[in-house]
């Protein structure tokens, strides 16, 4: 009860205790608490055990716990559930209390940790902790290290958390069903000296990948590579919150995903290093700088910088069509073609037909009816204008002079005079062209002013 009251009045989240399965069960078990907000929830303040520097789930919230005897307690319960991917869009998914991906659970290395899992799916499950060294029994893989928990069942897991670091949590029953349906949450293990690794602000997210027809709600679970909603803690943009960081701040994002296909991560105006996977840290000797990336199934990166440049950045997938939205991935390309008539003409027969814009799409102020229920594939509103993003794309913000735990967005930054692009209407310099650009050869021979074109030679074996 106590740090179910604590997390309420720190975080001003919408919580309700679950009902329990069976009223023999609820006098032992602890509470489940239930978040039925997206938003972000402020950083849960551990209530009780060892102190650390909690995490902030984007558009997600950290799991409360009660102590038993030394022993850190939670409850998670797997049940169908309704997410908001985005104002406007909502999604049948399957969760964990109340949301997809599930709450995170932050804990301490060195920990005796239980959890029970409540099944309130139509179908067994298990949940097995990615990353994590524990005995083999406690792994969570239905039919090789335990029975699959029946509808209505609750197990329970018991284990240390040996080793600080990021892991995740997820079925392993029915998987591609499941996991195709939402179920999966982010783990954190403080290290025990809450001075190692330590950042001022730590974000975790999980990529996820939906299939949902436009006028649907329910995502398509035999989908294998053709999805058309790509997630940040199963929210797409404009539906993710911003980062927020104070200039000068160190700056961790943990990042895993569950998809079937690779994320190549970028973030603007800074390089940073990756300090963490799931299998632990990385010796800062053996670090690189990056600007990017690659996620790879299965996969956790934990990034860190230091944010010594004001501005808002772009944090996104770098896979072009991970950063749209549902709406309108199977229409010709028409680049070059003049359709002026053929539009009308076209929406005569089908009404709400889009046609891809001859110029190049400029899809952001693109005019059409959408069905019920769907997002158009590229929507954010920015300060100058469309965005022309969906999907796994959100900002981080960095400010002069904010509060040490202030997280609210700050709006957009207000740029330096003289520091933005624009248009110019003075002389312009001559502009130099290549050799021969002019010319369409290419088969051969002289390819214009002087400049010899040669014909790949074939080679033979
Ligand atoms: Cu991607």
């Amino acid at each position: 009860m106590t740090s179910r009251r604590t997390f309420l009045s720190g975080a001003g989240g919408a919580l309700v205790g679950a009902s329990l399965v069976s009223k023999a069960g609820a006098a032992s078990l602890p509470e489940a608490p239930v978040q039925s907000s997206s938003a972000t929830a402020a950083p849960l303040v551990p209530p009780n055990g060892r102190p650390y520097n909690p995490v902030v789930t984007l558009n997600g919230w950290t799991l409360p716990w009660r102590m038993k005897d030394g022993i850190k307690e939670f409850h998670l319960v797997a049940e169908p559930v309704v997410r908001e991917l985005a104002p406007g869009m909502q999604a049948n998914l399957w969760g964990y209390n109340g949301q997809s991906p599930g709450p995170t659970i932050e804990v301490v290395e060195g920990d005796r940790v239980r959890i029970f899992v409540t099944n309130k799916l139509p179908e067994h499950t298990s949940i097995h902790w990615h990353g994590q060294i524990l005995p083999c029994g406690m792994d969570g893989v239905t039919g090789l290290t335990q029975p699959g928990i029946a509808p209505g069942k609750t197990f329970v897991y018991e284990f240390v958390a040996r080793h600080a670091g990021t892991f995740m949590y997820h079925p392993h029953a029915d998987e591609m069903q499941q996991m195709a349906m939402g179920m999966m949450g982010f783990w954190v293990t403080h290290p025990k000296d809450p001075r190692q690794h330590r950042v001022d602000r730590d974000y975790v997210m999980l990529l996820g990948a939906y299939d949902i027809e436009p006028g649907s709600y329910t995502p398509k679970t035999n989908t294998m590579l053709d999805f058309n909603l790509w997630t940040f803690n199963s929210r797409v943009f404009p539906g993710i919150d911003p980062m927020v960081a104070r200039l000068g701040d160190r700056v961790r994002i943990r990042v895993g995903n569950l998809t079937m296909t690779n994320h190549p991560i970028h973030l603007h105006g800074h390089r940073f290093e990756v300090a963490g996977t799931d299998g632990g840290w990385v010796r800062p000797e053996a670090r690189w700088p990056e600007v990017s990336v690659d996620v790879a199934v299965g996969q956790m990166r934990a990034i860190e910088f230091v944010a010594d440049n004001p501005g808002d950045w772009a944090f996104h997938c770098h896979k072009s069509h991970h950063t749209m939205n549902a709406m309108g991935h199977e229409v010709p390309n028409l680049i070059g073609v003049d359709h002026r008539g053929v539009a009308k003409k076209i929406n005569d027969l089908i009404p709400g037909y889009m046609v891809m814009g001859d110029k190049g799409g400029s899809m952001g102020d693109m005019q059409m009816p959408l069905p019920e229920n769907t997002l158009p594939m590229m929507t954010g509103r920015g300060p100058f204008g469309n965005l022309e993003m969906g999907g796994m794309f959100t900002t981080i913000k960095i400010r002069e002079g904010l509060g040490r735990g202030d997280y609210r967005d700050p709006g957009w930054y207000r740029h330096p005079a003289g520091t933005v692009a624009r248009e110019w209407t003075g002389e312009l310099p001559a502009a130099p062209q290549a050799p021969g650009a002019a010319s369409t050869g290419g088969t051969g021979g002289t390819g214009g002013k002087g400049l010899t074109v040669r014909k790949p030679t074939t080679h033979k074996h």
